[in-house]
């Protein structure tokens, strides 16, 4: 009998630290469900891998696709299979199966949400095909299922921009704009940031997908319905980039009126932070391809890896300087 109670998430036992230099990148991703393979196999040293990427759906996610796209090459030995699945569940499980069909030496994805992936992950443990967890977790009955993870530590993302809050606007009126539910990346900084900052100051939540358009909605949505509320946590810069327009549309003062918190620290995010506009970001870095074909070489040679290796971030506030934004490669 299966037992939901054992649950198999990305944050496990053995915790390496990476501390991440930043990286130019040089390709680019056009956002729509691609699939681009070199010549080769899995031959002569050449590791074949299948990477599902969960969508393009923020600045994030391209920095983190030019990123894995940069580092995966034929020159590094890697004949790469890519394919965006659009923010949907469906897209990528058929994109892992695709990549057991294909017999692919090592499987990379990213996955939209944390449940719902028992099936697909059974194949690919029977296909005896390594799996290498990258950026969001699963939540899964399968024993086993990934050989390791390299991501950010959500649920200290939360507790970091809660805790900004509590010492900055102690009595705010929270509204907080969740990523697309059941994601990882959702449920941990909610679970981290609700906890820090107390529940009772939490006046309304509303997801928006993590996408700039979905915060802009919710906020407009949000301003009618909490006309009270005066911080905006946002779960990441998109978001919040978004939720800066319906506020001003409302005639009023971001950053002033509506304290902004958010997550990620893209350039654009970090130069609304230098425009006042936001008044704290909690970065997630997302250049850490090189770590991903790192452990793809050791995941494809047997051997010994962490299970989980949780990507540094930082926090920057109002005293960040427009040289900084613009030495940001993202
Ligand atoms: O914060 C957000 C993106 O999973 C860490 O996904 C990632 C999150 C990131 O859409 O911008």
């Amino acid at each position: 009998m299966l037992n939901r109670s054992r649950r198999t998430r990305g944050i496990a036992a053995t915790i390496a630290v990476l501390a991440l230099g930043l990286t130019a990148c040089s390709t680019g991703s056009d956002g729509k469900a691609t699939s681009t393979s070199t010549a080769g196999g899995g031959q002569g040293g050449t590791i074949k891998v299948g990477f599902s990427q969960l969508g393009a759906e923020s600045g994030w996610r391209t920095a983190n696709t030019e990123s894995v796209k940069a580092s995966l090459t034929a020159e590094n030995g890697i004949d790469l299979t890519f394919s965006d699945a659009q923010q949907k569940q469906e897209n990528q499980i058929k994109a892992l199966r695709d990549f057991i069909d294909q017999g692919v030496d090592v499987i990379a994805f990213s996955p939209v949400v944390e449940t719902g992936w028992d099936e697909v992950l059974q194949e690919i443990k029977d296909a005896e095909i390594p799996v290498v967890l990258v950026d969001r977790t699963v939540d899964t009955l399968v024993v086993d299922p990934y050989v390791t993870w390299i991501g950010a530590d959500f649920e200290a993302e939360g507790i970091t921009a809660g805790e900004w809050v509590v010492e900055n606007h102690p009595d705010a009126k929270i509204f907080e704009l969740q990523g697309t539910l059941g994601s990882g990346a959702q449920v941990d900084r909610e679970t981290g940031f609700d906890a820090t900052v107390g529940a009772d100051h939490i006046v309304g939540k509303a997801s928006g997908n993590f996408t700039r358009a979905e915060g802009k909605a919710a906020m407009e949505a949000a301003l009618q319905a909490y006309p009270d509320m005066n911080l905006l946590f946002a779960h990441n810069d998109d978001m919040g980039l978004g939720a800066i327009e319906a506020i001003e549309a409302a005639g009023k003062v971001p950053g002033k009126d509506i304290i902004i918190v958010t997550v990620d620290g893209v350039r654009d995010g970090l130069q609304a932070l230098v425009d006042k506009k936001f008044n704290y970001v909690v970065e997630c870095n997302p250049v850490f391809g090189d770590q991903i074909l790192d452990a793809i070489k050791k995941v494809h040679s047997g051997a010994q890896l962490p299970r989980t290796t949780i990507v540094f971030d930082q926090a920057f506030d109002q005293t960040i300087t427009q040289a900084d934004v613009d030495a940001r490669l993202y």
